[in-house]
């Protein structure tokens, strides 16, 4: 009886659901038959676009990025949500209008990709030069056939549009209140989709689209259309930024430079390397201390603390970085400049016109290169190293990238400068005099592939001397499996392949003629309280010790700030032993780097922001993109308006004061120069004869 009475209730259940399929079924098809139009427009653009990144970024995270198939369908749907206030006999030609948009975005960056490893920038077409290399691209490429799939889209469009005018699917009355019903409806499941979007999103997902740079990361979370639309604003920005206020801007700068020499002072550094090449080695998120940290006596550093110990040390120097990070490091060594105050120089800025080192060593007849194995178009360097002034970039698709040989970001340190010896060998061949910028990569966050690190244990290893004289070795965790320790196997294994490349110049003799010079891009950017591990590890408990403990080491804020250091060397084979070989304490920022080797190298720009670390010696003051600022007597807050003295020695608030404001007017100019393209003189001369002519 039961056994009856439960099939019976089965069946009832099973036909509940049949009807309520059938319902439903019913409801789909009807609003496919009456919006057939607008769901198709969003089927093809949507799979286009998706087709896209599929055809260009083979990974499996990208082939499971769903955020970018909804991000897709939320623009396609808002766009097409508008397309129901027109009248059905006219709406074809909206849609289609708008497919064929969205099929040329997926083309022209299907092309470009191809090119550039890389999706299309609005402010880059901008640059004429670019426009005709892409035009040239596009001649080359237009017959394959990956490019043209997308048509697919329109073509699509076209065919259910003929469908549709037989079915008289266009001749439909439609009230004006029925469509801006539908517009409506529309527009909200498109806003509950973005809701549900932008709940999934990450802090880093959020940070990489408001930095830009990182293109593909991108397109692969917020689809094609998301990232041009965003590329489009961030095009737009810096010419809105630059609308307004010009006069004012040019005039303190005209102000600021009015003293400015032509030439540095002399001292006994003027000219000691002029006419020896030059390779100068971005060493990724390489910090200064370090350098001084062993762990069972085995150094973390060795191959930098000998160049350190060999060459002139800059032990008290900062990079002066902002949200560029490493662009904006290579932008103030290069230019003695500070980075922007919205958005970053290399992406935001990138058309104005840069005094680089390397276009002063052009013009004293030096070839000048710049190396890194990762994408070209990363932090836009394909189009910065060229206005920077360097004559070549070797990037990614010169170099041999294996994927065994894959380290973090891209090719390993070993590898990357293992293959630049060959193109720097061949480089010295042909050229008189050189300078090259290699830029390292495998030191980088977050540090987590400690396998490729090679063996490097950040432990504490003891031996024991038991009661009954035998001996036993205890080791204490100390910094395994913490990010910190992982940072310090990560740049072990950076020390050791700068180490093998010194080795291998020096084998093919290319040390003989040439100046070394390292700077530290910035820190590693790990929170504070990953230190707190390092300074006050209790080995007993394995743990950190309690605060209240008389041997805790508090490491505050401003010890975090100071810890940010990072090395600058200047070295050569034979400085060991001589009176170029020292450790210079003096406070020294990125932006002194280019008066500093302009005035060892004989090249000399007016418009820097620094000095030369040899002119100013103690008095110097190095300013952050922040607003806070460090001398040899203090290191200055300015979010907090509170400082930390670094010597005994008596400030008054003037002083501190006229710091302050001395770094508020430097951070003012040096963001005009970019923003104004100050140091344009063709634009500004004729700027100038437009304000006469008034
Ligand atoms: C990218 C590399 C890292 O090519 O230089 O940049 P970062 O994340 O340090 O700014
Ligand atoms: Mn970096």
């Amino acid at each position: 009886m039961k056994f009856i009475r439960n099939a019976f209730k089965k069946l009832k259940k099973n036909i509940k659901n049949k009807i309520y399929t059938i319902k439903k079924d019913h409801l789909i098809r009807e609003y496919f038959k009456n919006n057939v139009l607008f769901v198709v427009f969003v089927a093809v653009c949507v799979l286009n676009s998706t087709m896209l990144r599929f055809l260009c970024m083979h990974t499996v995270e990208n082939f499971l990025s769903w955020k970018a198939i909804l991000a897709d369908t939320i623009v396609v749907s808002t766009v097409g949500a508008f397309g129901y206030y027109i009248k059905p006999k006219d709406r074809f030609a909206y849609y289609f209008g708008f497919c064929i948009f969205f099929t040329a975005i997926c083309m022209i960056n299907s092309v470009y990709y191809t090119f550039y490893t890389s999706f299309a920038s609005i402010s880059m077409l901008s640059l004429t030069q670019y426009i005709g290399d892409v035009g040239d691209a596009v001649v080359e490429n237009v017959l394959q056939l990956k490019d043209l799939v997308y048509l697919i889209g329109p073509i699509i469009m076209l065919v259910v549009h003929f469908k549709l005018k037989k079915k008289n699917y266009y001749k439909k009355v439609e009230l004006k209140s029925e469509r801006k019903k539908k517009a409506l409806h529309t527009l909200t499941a498109s806003a509950f989709l973005l809701a549900i979007f932008l709940i999934t999103l990450s802090s880093l997902d959020i940070s990489r689209f408001f930095k830009q740079w990182n293109k593909e990361y991108i397109v692969m979370r917020f689809g094609i259309y998301v990232y041009q639309a965003n590329d489009l604003v961030a095009s737009v920005q810096p010419k809105v930024n630059s609308m307004f206020g010009y006069d004012k801007a040019s005039k303190e700068f005209n102000e600021y430079f009015a003293d400015a020499k032509d030439s540095y002072e002399t001292n006994e550094y003027t000219n000691i390397f002029e006419g020896k090449n030059i390779i100068a080695i971005h060493a990724e998120s390489m910090m200064t201390n370090v350098m001084d940290l062993k762990f069972n006596d085995l150094e973390v550093t060795p191959n930098l603390n000998r160049l350190a110990s060999e060459g002139m040390f800059f032990n008290n120097f900062y990079s002066q970085v902002s949200v560029g990070t490493s662009s904006d490091s290579e932008l103030t060594y290069n230019t003695s400049l500070m980075p922007t105050k919205s958005g970053t120089a290399f992406v935001s800025y990138s058309n104005r016109k840069y005094i680089g080192i390397p276009s002063l060593l052009n013009e004293k007849g030096y070839y000048t290169f710049s190396m890194h194995a990762n994408n070209a178009d990363f932090w836009n360097r394909r189009t910065m190293h060229k206005n920077l002034g360097y004559q070549r970039f070797y990037s990614k698709t010169d170099y041999e990238v294996k994927k065994e040989n894959v380290i973090g970001l891209g090719l390993s340190d070993k590898e990357f400068f293992k293959q630049s010896i060959d193109k720097i060998e061949k480089i010295n061949a042909e050229n008189d005099k050189w300078y090259g910028l290699l830029i390292m990569l495998s030191n980088h966050t977050p540090f987590s592939e400690v396998d490729k690190y090679g063996e490097f244990p950040v432990d504490i290893k003891e031996t024991i001397t038991k009661e009954d004289g035998t001996t036993e070795e205890v080791v204490y965790p100390y910094m395994e499996g913490t990010k910190l320790g992982n940072y310090f196997k990560s740049i072990h294994y950076a020390d050791s392949a700068l180490g093998e490349f010194i080795e291998g110049l020096d084998e093919k003799g290319l040390l003989e003629n040439t100046v070394i010079v390292l700077y530290g891009d910035h820190d590693a950017r790990l929170p504070r309280k990953n230190y707190d591990r390092l300074y006050n590890y209790d080995k007993e408990t394995d743990s950190v010790m309690e605060e209240d403990n008389p041997e805790y080491k508090e490491y505050d804020s401003y010890q975090y700030e100071l810890g940010r250091k990072v090395p600058f060397i200047i070295w050569t084979k034979d400085m060991h032993g001589t009176k170029l070989n020292f450790t210079n304490s003096n406070v020294m920022g990125m932006y002194d780097v280019v008066p500093t080797l302009g005035n060892m190298f004989g090249f000399h720009n007016k418009y820097i922001l620094g000095h030369d670390i040899f002119d100013i010696k103690e008095n110097n003051i190095v300013c952050f993109p922040n607003g806070n600022w460090v001398n040899n007597k203090l290191y200055y807050n300015s979010q907090k308006a509170a400082y930390l003295p670094l010597t005994e020695e008596e400030i008054s608030e003037e002083e501190i004061a006229q710091n302050t404001e001395y770094t508020n007017k430097l951070l003012d100019v040096s963001n005009n120069i970019i923003v104004f393209d100050l140091l344009n003189e063709e634009k500004n001369n004729k700027l100038r004869e437009v304000g006469t002519e008034k």
